[in-house]
């Protein structure tokens, strides 16, 4: 959105076109439509284009309008629109016109809103107006943010400063990172924000009471403009905590009546709210299983508050023991969402979505995808990803996280045979069911530059790309990504998309080798600490002795939780022989000496990819240093200052990691290097 001047020969060629906007400003949508046209053709062409609200019969001019606007009868290319969903959009070039017109059209105003910032990323990445006709719309429903931010202004998992949002447990009166932070959602083609986080405290409690209402009305105002829908996340607790009730159990008829009575005020302040998340019966939050109720009846107590008004409840499937004994080698957390809610399948109401995480642990840099998107066929559902980089480097690691969501959407199910994509399964396609889509958890704050690392904001733009069209390739994205952050200077988005691209494999080979995962600090997350987590509570554990490492999840002789999975999946994970390498030790427990499909044995491959891992950490910082004078001087430097401290964790992880697992086996590096 930097809207940068455009070169004189784009200026002479379309300069003509965008002189001259017509939009009728029939909603809140539509003026932001024109504002955004307006200040960026300014930016872009310099000079302030003519508005006018009925198509002059003389061009060149861009017209902008919804499909039901008269203006546009008799365009052939408006037929289209019918085959596209509410939010689709097509734009063409007609020349009927004297003097020609681009026409940016949309089933809905969200729909012209996506079209405008389509035709503006086509000017500012250069690609021109040629590809002319597009004809877009998006196979998910919903394509959700959720911040996990406190009033107090904390966000947990935030590594970006502050929340945009609260601040000494209020809601902050001025709104202009608000609806800039709107602008940058809706640019992307995101539609839906939960604005508090899913572990809903005291404070939080109260969002969804008289109290708060007219605040949270008031950024539901700001996200209405850019046509993205306001959730919260509630606490399950709520009747007792603010209702003054004994008990929230959701077969009570008085707590049914008091959460309707909730939605009925909700709906008076925002009238197009669009629903609750919610964590229940999870790491310590409150939830049906205390009155002996199972999820389908504490989901749908909510729901059916909220149908009367078009509301919808998102229900998170991340539920799992967390106060499991490590000497216990039955239980398994990877199992845990399945064994809940696969039981349940078909019991929601209509108007409830599950929200699964992308891995049956929690957001590790490698993960088998929740064999749940394969398992459901009668529940809505949603994909959840992690934008923030809890366990992938805390926005002082670059990670760039595209290539590992493209995995996890293309991964194929076989929930109805070969093709029964995670992408499908969450739209809806697959099963035929009403509602889905994606959700992420925001990697936002309040710094200037919104991301901590600078480079981290390819992961939110990447993230609504993707939510927006799974087909979108990384290096697509990446492309576009850069352009637009970057410009088109060859020398800047060669290296710039080389280091994102190559980013996630990077970070996962100096860190938890072969899909193991969790040898992290406890609490924070951050740094390496193998037996940080390996006899606490948590349910994630290595196993690692002296004659090898992992977790046996077969059938035959371990967890089963290889067994979740249709077929050919299970098989494939479920032998040692077949399992993908870098998911080794997530399914199978093996000597030191196991010798993987690479060639290599599980004990040098640790010992390679963690010296490789700094050296390829070292070189990122390398290429970024040799872009100097050609990228903003701030932007360089907080880029080089992260570098180095990623460089300087790398070596950590690098000598924690060899020097435990070469302690733990007595098998020496093959290549001599230095292991302490
Ligand atoms: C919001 C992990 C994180 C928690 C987070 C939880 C969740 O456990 O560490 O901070 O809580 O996931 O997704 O609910």
């Amino acid at each position: 959105m930097r809207y940068d001047a455009l070169p004189d020969e784009a200026v002479e060629l379309y300069g003509s076109y965008f002189s001259q906007i017509a939009i009728r400003e029939s909603s809140v949508v539509m003026r932001q439509v024109r504002k955004e046209l307006v200040s960026a053709v300014e930016s872009m062409f310099g000079r302030k284009p003519r508005v006018v609200t009925a198509k002059p019969k003389k061009g060149p001019l861009v017209l902008l309008a919804t499909a039901d606007d008269p203006e546009l009868a008799g365009l052939a290319e408006i037929g289209r629109l019918k085959d596209l969903p509410r939010d689709g959009y097509i734009i063409c070039r007609t020349e009927q016109e004297s003097g020609g017109c681009i026409v940016a059209a949309g089933n809905s105003d969200a729909g012209v809103l996506y079209a405008a910032f389509h035709l503006l990323r086509l000017l500012q990445t250069e690609q021109g107006l040629d590809g002319l006709p597009v004809a877009e719309g998006s196979p998910n429903k919903l394509r959700m943010i959720n911040q996990w931010d406190n009033m107090d202004g904390s966000i947990e998992r935030g590594y970006a400063g502050q929340s945009i949002f609260y601040r000494h447990d209020k809601i902050v009166r001025d709104m202009t990172r608000i609806r800039d932070y709107a602008r940058l959602l809706a640019s992307v083609g995101i539609n839906a924000i939960s604005i508090n986080n899913v572990n809903v405290h005291r404070t939080e409690t109260k969002l969804i009471a008289a109290e708060w209402l007219p605040s949270v009305a008031k950024i539901a105002d700001v996200f209405r403009g850019y046509g993205v829908k306001l959730f919260l996340s509630v606490n399950f607790a709520s009747p007792i905590e603010i209702g003054g009730l004994q008990t929230a159990d959701p077969l009570d008829k008085q707590v049914q009546r008091w959460w309707k009575e909730r939605a009925e005020d909700i709906y008076r302040y925002i009238p197009d709210f669009g629903g609750f998340l919610v964590k229940a019966d999870s790491e310590f939050r409150p939830g049906p299983f205390t009155y002996g109720r199972d999820h389908a009846d504490g989901a749908n107590m909510l729901a059916d508050a909220l149908e009367p008004f078009g509301g919808i409840v998102i229900w998170r499937c991340f539920v799992y023991n967390c106060q499991q004994d490590w000497r216990d080698r039955k239980t398994d957390r990877a199992r845990a969402a399945y064994d809940h809610f696969l039981p349940l399948d078909g019991k929601f109401r209509d108007n409830v979505i599950l929200q699964i995480k992308n891995g049956p642990m929690d957001f590790q840099v490698r993960e088998p995808v929740s064999p749940l998107f394969g398992g459901l066929k009668q529940t809505n559902q949603m994909l959840e990803l992690q934008i923030t980089q809890e366990y992938t480097g805390q926005q002082k690691h670059v990670c760039y996280l595209v290539p590992q969501w493209k995995e996890i959407v293309g991964f194929d199910t076989y929930a109805a045979g070969e093709g029964s994509t995670v992408a499908k399964a969450v739209s809806g396609e697959l099963n035929r069911l009403p509602l889905g889509g994606m959700a992420a958890v925001s990697n936002i704050g309040d710094d200037a530059n919104w991301t901590g690392h600078p480079l981290a904001q390819a992961n939110l733009y990447g993230y609504g790309r993707l939510s927006w069209n799974p087909q979108l390739t990384a290096e697509q994205i990446t492309d576009e990504w850069v352009k637009l952050t970057f410009g088109d200077d060859p020398d800047v988005t060669e290296t710039v998309s080389g280091m994102l691209l190559r980013s996630w494999s990077i970070y996962e080979s100096y860190t938890a080798p072969l899909g193991v995962g969790w040898m992290v600090n406890p609490g924070h997350h951050y740094g390496p600490n193998v037996d940080g987590y390996e006899y606490s509570k948590w349910g994630t554990y290595h196993f690692a002795d002296s004659r090898g490492i992992g977790v046996d999840r077969t059938t035959k002789t371990g967890t089963g939780y290889a067994g979740q999975y249709n077929e050919p999946v299970a098989s494939l994970y479920g032998s040692p022989g077949t399992c993908p390498d870098e998911l080794l030790l997530f399914f199978h427990h093996v000597p030191y000496t196991h010798r993987l499909k690479s060639g290599s044995t599980v004990i040098q491959h640790i010992y390679d990819t963690h010296f490789e891992g700094v050296v390829q950490a070292e070189q990122l910082k390398r290429e970024w240093l040799t872009l100097e004078g050609k990228i903003d001087p701030s932007v360089f430097r907080e880029t080089a200052e992260r570098l180095d401290m990623q460089i300087e964790s790398a070596v950590e992880w690098r000598d924690r990691i060899n020097t435990y697992f070469y302690r733990m086996s007595g098998i020496p590096d093959e290549r001599g290097r230095t292991i302490f």
